[in-house]
């Protein structure tokens, strides 16, 4: 019901004549074909921790709406008009893609993207997983294609936590500071091996006046983001805090965690590789995958966010494989032919992959 309202109010939206920003009540889109904006204001927050995932839905929904009707745009890639890793022709794509425009070509990925650093990285492999590649190959990767993994950005205040995913979602960079109230997100679509993929790329506000709002959205991430300021020690030690809160709201083992040190630029090389040796550091304590970035200058972001998705789609593959193969038939010894499922919660709470840090 709510789901339904939220969708009706947010079509009635993309009807009006395209607008960069504006409230529908607490929701406020833009009705972009190939990427979207919603932001949550603090004040109409019933029940936000069950509410995150029903919005989430209803977005990818409307997204879906949005995206088979509008056309496609210059400077994105015609259907067809890039080679899969299997090098299959367009023609042989998942029908899933046929449901959209295709996406830009910067976020088709084909081969797995590297780490920044072999000392702090989640998994020290350059390929796909043999069975996630034969999976792809086969477009037989199931709803996958239609999910959203959700990534939450955490850290203190002005780390640039806004910069950093409107430098990738937008490609822009803003030199003044606006405060990030309670919390906002953009959905960014991706090919990967083939198959569409989808990042929720939560942002959330640095100021503990709205630590309560952002934290009650932290539940059902796929990967946490914990950034940290490279020229702020101070904000590097912050970081241990904000990854404790935001696993707290998660399954134990089923995140991928990254460190994230922000505004390289202003760094000279040898400053930056001396900040690094500490933040790597701990990196390797919190079992996460470190990179530096800058959003000003955009160097590493778009690495950084393919390696995101990457590993997420992997783990949203092999975990989806397992669903399906703990539910096949067996057939027994005798006449009887037995079905094998485990509970829905045993299958959503079971992660197949380890997720510890090399
Ligand atoms: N030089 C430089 N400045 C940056 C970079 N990233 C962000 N900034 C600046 O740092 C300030 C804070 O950035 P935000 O992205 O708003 O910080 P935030 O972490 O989102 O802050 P909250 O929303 O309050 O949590 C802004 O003035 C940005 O212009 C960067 O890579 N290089
Ligand atoms: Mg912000």
């Amino acid at each position: 019901m709510v789901i339904a309202q939220r969708v009706r109010s947010v079509l009635e939206a993309s009807a009006a004549p395209p607008r960069r920003s504006g409230c529908y009540s607490d929701l406020s889109v833009e009705p972009r074909v190939d990427s979207f904006r919603c932001e949550l204001r603090p004040e109409p927050v019933p029940d936000a921790r069950d509410s995150s995932d029903a919005l989430g839905s209803s977005v990818v929904l409307v997204a879906m709406v949005i995206a088979a009707t509008g056309p496609a745009r210059p400077g994105r890639a015609a259907p067809g008009a890039f080679a899969t890793p299997a090098g299959h022709s367009g023609r042989m794509r998942s029908s899933l893609t046929s449901l959209g425009p295709p996406v830009s070509r910067d976020r088709i990925i084909t081969s797995f993207p590297k780490w920044y650093t072999p000392d702090a990285c989640l998994q020290l492999k350059e390929h796909f997983h043999g069975q996630v590649s034969t999976t792809c190959q086969r477009r037989n990767t199931g709803t996958v294609g239609l999910r959203l993994s959700k990534v939450v950005v955490v850290g203190d205040l002005y780390v640039g936590k806004t910069s950093l995913i409107h430098r990738f979602c937008k490609n822009v960079f803003d030199r003044d500071y606006k405060a990030t109230i309670g919390v906002d997100f953009e959905i960014e679509r991706f090919e990967i091996a083939g198959i569409p993929y989808s990042l929720q790329i939560w942002d959330t506000a640095g100021q503990e006046k709205f630590k309560c709002i952002a934290s009650a959205y932290y539940r059902g991430a796929q990967v946490i983001i914990t950034a940290f300021d490279l020229t702020d020690v101070q904000t590097l030690e912050h970081t241990r805090q904000w990854l404790e809160d935001a696993l707290r709201e998660n399954e134990p083992g089923s995140c991928f965690v990254f460190l994230v040190g922000t505004k390289k630029d202003l760094l000279s090389g040898a400053a930056c590789k001396q900040a690094e040796v500490e933040a790597v550091r701990l990196a390797n304590e919190m079992q996460a995958e470190y990179w530096s970035v800058s959003a000003k200058t955009g160097e590493n972001v778009k690495a950084f966010f393919s390696r995101v998705a990457a590993l997420a789609f992997e783990q949203s593959v092999l975990q989806d494989l397992e669903r399906r193969s703990s539910a096949r038939a067996q057939v027994g010894d005798g006449d009887l032919i037995r079905m094998e499922e485990s509970p829905p919660e045993t299958q959503e709470s079971t992660p197949s992959s380890s997720l510890g840090c090399c």
